[in-house]
């Protein structure tokens, strides 16, 4: 068995590869849940649907939502001045009013989330990182802000003063989270956010310390090439964590003390010696997924590392 962590729109294309690969039966995800925001009373959860929509086959060219997806439902909010900034599609608010629903009747998020992708016929197993909630706060020269606000609403422009992970101390990891973990043949660390997605399931008490068990099993594929984020702005997160800077070899770092090996692209290949130095192996590669062959090429080496 495989174990990724992830989060959203990077990390669901390694997901994917991944599961190309191995077979979706032979793989679980652990998906970040600090995105999830509550839009008129439904609870969404982008990363969990993400990863999700892309294990269905019916995710959206841009990375998110449903293919072929109609905004008819958003459009009548907007004319009674609800706010509509977030795209929430007809189809996929389906998936929401029924989290919602379940939600509300006592039923735990994982236990959800189960439900949805076996009647999306996703064969994975996709395990949020927690079923409480822990949310992402964003502080910026102009005020607070939900993950969502900040980079959806507000298109992520501003430099962020502070994040925090609310909740995270009092979270405990779902139902099966750690003993994944503790069994897999290997635990890969997708390229998503190393503070706002991976950090944050690796922030959760217990997580971080069974993946650092697992080391020489675990590899991370760095989101970042030649000092910039492959997509998103992971850039702007690192600073308002305090890292100094945004490179590859800060990705190892950050990463040194849970996972033994390291893929980075081939454009930072001077980063490479810093990398060793840092006690963890590096792999070079194309760490670019532009297709579904370049994510199952990149799921290859990154298993064949181990
Ligand atoms: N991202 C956007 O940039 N704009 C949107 O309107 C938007 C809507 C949306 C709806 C459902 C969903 O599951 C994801 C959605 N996303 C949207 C993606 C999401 O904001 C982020 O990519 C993830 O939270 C980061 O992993």
């Amino acid at each position: 068995m495989i174990v990724a962590l992830s989060g959203g729109t990077g990390g669901s294309k390694m997901v994917d590869g991944l599961a190309r690969v191995v077979g979706q039966r032979e793989l679980t995800v652990v998906v970040n849940t600090a995105d999830d925001s509550d839009f008129y009373g439904l609870r969404v959860c982008p990363d969990l649907d993400i990863c999700m929509y892309v294990l269905a086959g019916v995710v959206a060219d841009r990375g998110w939502g449903y293919a072929d997806d109609t905004f008819r439902c958003l459009e009548g909010l907007e004319t009674y001045g609800q706010p509509a900034w977030f795209g929430l599609g007809d189809r996929d608010l389906a998936t929401h009013l029924h989290r919602t629903v379940r939600l509300a009747e006592g039923t735990a998020l994982s236990e959800v989330t189960d439900e949805l992708r076996r009647r999306l016929g996703v064969e994975t197993r996709l395990l949020p990182m927690t079923d409480d909630p822990v949310r992402t706060a964003i502080t910026t020269a102009t005020g607070e802000r939900t993950f969502q606000e900040y980079l959806v609403k507000h298109g992520a422009a501003e430099d962020i003063e502070r994040i925090e992970l609310v909740g995270i101390e009092d979270a405990a990891p779902a139902p099966g989270v750690i003993e994944a973990i503790g069994q897999a043949d290997a635990v890969v660390l997708c390229p998503s956010s190393p503070v706002v997605s991976i950090g944050t399931i690796l922030g959760v008490p217990g997580v971080r310390d069974a993946v650092a068990a697992r080391r020489d099993r675990a590899i991370a594929v760095s989101p970042i090439i030649a000092g910039r984020p492959v997509e998103g702005p992971a850039h702007r997160f690192l600073a308002g964590a305090g890292y100094a800077e945004c490179s590859a070899r800060q990705m190892a770092e950050i990463y040194a003390d849970v996972v033994g090996s390291f893929v980075l692209d081939e454009r930072d290949e001077s980063e490479a010696e810093a990398v060793a130095a840092l006690g963890v192996r590096p792999v070079l590669t194309d760490v670019l997924m532009p297709d579904h062959d370049a994510r199952e090429r990149l799921a290859r080496t990154v298993l064949d590392a181990l």
